[in-house]
């Protein structure tokens, strides 16, 4: 089968599966009014305002320099969303430049802005392999099992420190596995063993125990060794008593490789007593877009918004930026791209108008009434 038929195919199987979905929210009664937005001036019809009827968190990841520079980027992150993420601000190799330096600048500016929007922050992220800076990259490889254990622990405590109180979310660990399911081969599993996970989980809580503890992973929406070694680590954790609160799925799609079982697998995480997550949503296709792939794209965002409204533990469904010109995307992958849901000119896209649409019949969805959570 062609890639295009194959895009086709699966487009019209989501509009299809969607419809059932909204079918069923639809036989519940109606909500009770909407809580007032946390802003005045926040539009009745935004992504945040319809979420607010549904407690649902609408996320996006905001990248400082367009928020510094551009006011229309600055009105959309302010007006259109509940949740933010640092897209790269509150990385190692952003808060800690040199050696026992910190510039939390940028961080803290994000922060800033989230409180006065009335937004909550995902914090991203304290453990990775990537992104680390590279004073330390260059000092890893020579030290010793416990000066990097002491090194790891100081990085979270003095972050995770630093903003006590003000993150809602942290991806505490992120992208530990490979896609078959084994540990992927970072400098902390070389070093440390795959006990880092559980020693970063809980220096993260000793320094804000009322922060959400996340684990973070892309391709685990879809069932397999993946996303099955992530449910064995989970589980794991908490036979230990790990302080480990939640599950981000990443969510980074491609239309041409179909759409995972998103739903079914964020159950069965939630049925270990977690809070889920969609954490970095996008959905890219080949360019130029043609109308078949932009079909697959409105429907991969409807399904994977309508995959959190069904699961009441999904508590917040943010995308990795909202405007084409400010995507990972056709950097990462030559030729692909339009992954987001506002295009290079700052305006709204189908994929925009399908989540309105999704989140405004959700009204009716089970267990999606009341203040967020
Ligand atoms: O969007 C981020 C991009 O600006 C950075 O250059 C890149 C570096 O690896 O990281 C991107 O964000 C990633 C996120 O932190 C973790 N999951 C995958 C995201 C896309 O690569």
């Amino acid at each position: 089968m062609t890639s295009r038929l194959r895009t086709g195919l699966i487009a019209a199987a989501v509009l299809g599966a969607g419809a059932v979905i909204l079918a069923q929210g639809a036989a519940f009664a109606a909500p009770p009014a909407t809580p007032p937005g946390h802003q005045p001036h926040v539009p009745a019809d935004s992504l945040r305002a319809l979420g607010d009827a549904v407690g649902l968190r609408i996320g996006t990841a905001v990248d400082m320099d367009a928020l510094a520079s551009n006011p229309a980027y600055r009105d959309i992150t302010a007006n259109q969303f509940s949740t933010v993420t640092a897209e790269n601000a509150m990385k190692w190799e952003s808060v800690e430049p040199s050696p026992g330096v910190y510039d939390w600048g940028p961080a803290d500016q994000l922060v800033a802005f989230a409180q006065q929007n009335g937004q909550l922050v995902r914090g991203h992220t304290l453990v990775w392999h990537n992104q680390l800076p590279a004073w330390l990259n260059a000092a890893l490889p020579s030290m010793s099992t416990e000066q990097v254990r002491a090194l790891l622990k100081k990085h979270i405590q003095d972050e995770v420190g630093h903003f006590r109180g003000k993150i809602w979310q942290w991806d505490v660990v992120n992208e530990a596995f490979n896609d078959d399911g084994t540990w992927r081969d970072t400098i902390w599993l070389q070093k440390l063993g795959p006990g880092y996970i559980a020693d970063a989980f809980r220096w993260a809580h000793e320094a804000d125990p009322k922060a959400l503890l996340f684990y973070n992973d892309y391709n685990i929406e879809f069932t397999g060794p993946k996303s099955n070694a992530t449910y064995s680590l989970v589980q794991q954790l908490q036979k230990e008593g790990v302080p480990i609160d939640g599950v981000g799925f990443q969510t980074h799609l491609d239309t041409q490789y179909g759409l995972p079982d998103l739903k079914a697998n964020l159950e069965r995480f939630a049925a270990l007593g977690l809070k889920v997550a969609e954490t970095e949503v996008d959905v890219r296709t080949t360019l130029p877009v043609t109308p078949v792939e932009q079909t697959a794209q409105v429907g991969a965002y409807v399904s994977t918004l309508q995959a959190c409204l069904a699961v009441r533990a999904c508590i917040s469904y943010t995308i990795w930026g909202f405007g084409d010109a400010y995507s990972w995307v056709p950097a990462v992958f030559p030729g692909e791209g339009a992954a987001l849901i506002y295009d290079e000119n700052l305006q709204p896209k189908p994929q925009y108008t399908a989540l309105q649409d999704t989140l405004a019949l959700a009204s009716g969805a089970p267990g999606r009434t009341g203040p967020h959570r």
